[in-house]
């Protein structure tokens, strides 16, 4: 494939931006060789700078649950540009929106939109603080939240595919409240609250692991932490910026049958615009300025684009049997997969949430731990992204990061799918 111009912009781009992107995970330094710059999305198509065309399975990082350029989220954007980009001040949108989330999350009873998902995570996180007057917070090894500073520990996604889950610059003072457990393992938590249950503030935790490839709770892990959290007084935030809408209608604490004291949204709540949510229970988001005495705020907070696509969004995702659809096909998408890596003698498996999915390179059959995420086969999976890429399948550039199906994948979009990932399993063995 030419790839001229993809080279010639990230050449251009270092010398402006550092690392020649704006955010990590997209300078491929987890599957080798120069980033892709792409111009344009349509349906289940990226388009790269030198009109390559490719299968998209990163959906923005999971905000097009709808594929690109759902005629419904751009309609919606251009009647809102024609009243305005936005107003500092509020608008019914914010209401109708907020309402519809409250409707749609029932442990969501009241919430404040901000515009990024580190923003929401941010801000729970000092509520939770200022609401329980502690200071100790738990978070999960492979878990990431965002580039808060005290979340900065052992984290996911981009931190962990550079090798820096902890990052410089985040005052020691900060990452010593932040406690790390093993994600899916109950008897630690049980152990840990038993010896300082009455200091934790808060936990927070991705209720379907997303940001160490897709690793699902395995049964009683969230139930041993709504448990101990009530138990010892600490407030549980469930991290749904991206299962939030994703997973199922109501998020994973749907599917899971957990209620949560906060939850954090993001993602597909913008319609791929930015945006990020904070909101849970009315007793603790009433410590919320100007209500209560913790403090959060943000310039573009509510903002009328990114309502008008995520209203869109949130219209066409609650049409009957959406999810269902969407489950199916990824669970058609994954049986592919695992059929082709089979036929090749590849060691493969998946995992699944929704419309979310993992693919792990490893003789194991069943990943539901962070050790194992980190035994499996980097090599045969940087191969494998790669020899997609040349056949026409953009997956996620990290081994470290969940995929995503759209509405829009149809037969076609999967067939190339597979028909790309026969060559690839191929290229895996060689
Ligand atoms: P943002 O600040 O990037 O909008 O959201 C942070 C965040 C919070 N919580 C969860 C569960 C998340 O997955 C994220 C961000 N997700 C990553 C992808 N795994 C964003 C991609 C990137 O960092 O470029």
């Amino acid at each position: 494939m030419k790839r001229d111009q993809s080279r010639h912009l990230y050449n251009l781009a270092l010398n402006y931006i550092p690392g020649g992107v704006n955010s990590p995970v997209r300078a491929f330094k987890g599957v080798g060789g120069d980033p892709l710059f792409f111009k344009a999305g349509i349906g289940p198509y990226l388009i790269d700078s030198d009109d390559n065309h490719y299968v998209d399975y990163v959906g923005a990082w999971g905000p097009l649950i709808l594929g690109h350029c759902h005629p419904a989220v751009i309609s919606a954007l251009q009647e809102q540009l024609k009243h305005g980009l936005g107003y500092g001040a509020s608008t019914e949108a914010e209401v109708t929106i907020a309402k519809k989330i409250c409707n749609l999350v029932p442990s969501i009873e009241q919430v404040r939109l901000v515009t990024s998902g580190t923003e929401a995570t941010m801000s729970a996180i000092r509520l939770a603080r200022g609401y329980t007057r502690r200071d100790k917070i738990v978070k999960f090894e492979g878990c990431y939240h965002g580039h808060v500073d005290g979340l900065l520990v052992k984290a996911g996604s981009g931190a962990l595919t550079l090798g820096e889950p902890d990052s410089l610059g985040v005052p020691k003072a900060y990452s010593e409240l932040t406690h790390v457990l093993r994600y899916n393992d109950a008897e630690a938590a049980v152990e840990f609250f038993a010896e300082c249950g009455e200091e934790i503030a808060c936990v927070i935790v991705e209720p379907v692991a997303g940001n160490m490839n897709c690793v699902p709770p395995v049964p009683g892990f969230l139930e041993t932490l709504r448990k101990q959290c009530t138990t010892h007084g600490a407030v549980l935030i469930f991290d749904e910026v991206m299962t939030g809408f994703r997973v199922a209608l109501g998020g994973a604490q749907s599917t899971y049958g957990i209620t949560p004291d906060l939850t954090t949204l993001g993602k597909v709540i913008g319609g791929g615009l930015p945006v990020g949510a904070f909101g849970g229970r009315k007793d603790i988001m009433a410590n919320i300025a100007p209500v209560g005495p913790v403090y959060q705020a943000g310039t573009l907070s509510g903002s009328p684009l990114a309502i008008a696509a995520g209203l869109a969004m949130l219209d066409a995702i609650c049409e009957p049997g959406f999810y269902e659809s969407l489950t199916a096909k990824t669970t058609q998408l994954l049986k592919g997969l695992s059929d082709r890596a089979q036929a090749a003698g590849v060691p493969f498996t998946s995992n699944q949430a929704g419309g979310m999915f993992g693919c792990f390179f490893t003789e194991e059959n069943n990943i539901t731990r962070f050790s194992q995420v980190m035994a499996c086969n980097i090599g045969d999976f940087q191969r494998f992204f790669h020899a997609m890429l040349d056949n026409g399948v953009y997956l996620a550039p990290s081994a470290f990061e969940a995929g995503f199906v759209s509405s829009a994948h149809d037969e076609e979009a999967i067939e190339k799918t597979l028909l790309a990932a026969e060559a690839a399993f191929a290229a895996v063995t060689i």
